[in-house]
């Protein structure tokens, strides 16, 4: 008889592996090819659920659909997801919410942001105003109050260098965040190199283990990244834009010969669709 998965806590996979590699994911189905691949979790991507309905990440859906997504993600995987909250989606009120919630929903790890509500993608080339230290550590702090059990995990994630003000600002929001409870900070760069998050880490006491999303500078392997001191490498998109280029190519090959046949050779079998869906193991329920 299926059995709904179980997956062990983030918390129980870091504490077991010195780093962690997460990939980013939107649906089920790129939850179970990243857990397929061998990655340790999967990020429940805000840009990646935003993006999968054709909506800028900007805080447009609500708690609900996010979360929908990541527990669809959960459901499918034996490895823990770790969700993007991004600002918790409001004040301290609503951040208590979604905590009860998504700890409800099996998800185990939480990341949010010190951005302003409603945010903007980091990406985005829009100003990316930060909320104000003491009023993120009481969001952090609500968030740590607001779980539980032991084993839940808050990411406190600081934008500072993505709104341009320097490593400075990062590190003292990284301190009174990990001093209020976060299990681990998230410095977020998009810088062309890994220069700012190197120097970071070089400020950086060890306090509580540091995330990282390197996806402006893709040379820095997570090995090297784990030894200058990183534990959770997120490939946070890839996912998604390797989807985009497949889809388009598959499409516009189709247009252009008028029949699928060109492409036959380069998808996999609608067998290995039924095998993500554990058909067989669905149809012997009845047999
Ligand atoms: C996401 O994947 O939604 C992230 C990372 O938060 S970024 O898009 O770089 O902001
Ligand atoms: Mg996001």
């Amino acid at each position: 008889m299926i059995k709904r998965l179980s997956h062990p806590s983030f918390r129980s996979v870091l504490a077991e592996n010195p780093l962690v590699r997460v990939a980013g994911a939107h649906d089920a189905l790129g939850a179970k090819l990243a857990e397929e691949a061998g990655f340790q979790a999967v990020w429940s991507s805000s840009l990646e659920v935003s993006a999968a309905r054709c909506l800028p990440d900007a805080s447009l859906l609500s708690m609900t659909e996010y979360l929908q997504a990541a527990a669809h993600m959960q459901s499918a995987i034996g490895i823990p997801v770790v969700a993007d909250c991004d600002t918790g989606y409001g004040n301290t009120l609503n951040v208590v919410h979604m905590v009860h919630e998504y700890e409800a929903a099996g998800i185990t790890a939480v990341c949010m942001e010190d951005k302003l509500y409603p945010k903007m993608n980091s990406f985005a080339e829009v100003s990316q105003d930060l909320l104000s230290i003491p009023d993120f550590v009481r969001k952090l702090e609500a968030a740590k109050g607001a779980q539980s059990t032991e084993e839940f995990f808050v990411i406190a994630r600081t934008e500072a260098l993505i709104s341009g003000l320097g490593v400075d600002e990062a590190v003292t929001r990284c301190t009174a965040y990990a001093e209020a409870g976060a299990d681990a900070v998230l410095v977020h760069s998009k810088q062309p190199t890994n220069w700012q998050v190197l120097e970071f880490l070089d400020r950086w006491d060890g306090r509580v283990p540091v995330v990282i999303v390197p996806t402006t500078y893709p040379d820095w392997t997570a090995t090297d990244a784990a030894a200058a001191g990183v534990s959770v490498v997120i490939y946070a998109n890839q996912g998604m834009r390797a989807t985009v280029t497949a889809l388009r190519d598959t499409f516009n090959a189709i247009q252009r010969s008028d029949s699928s046949r060109p492409i036959e050779d380069d998808v996999v079998s609608v067998k290995e669709i039924f095998a993500l869906q554990r058909l067989d193991e669905w149809t012997a329920i009845e047999a």
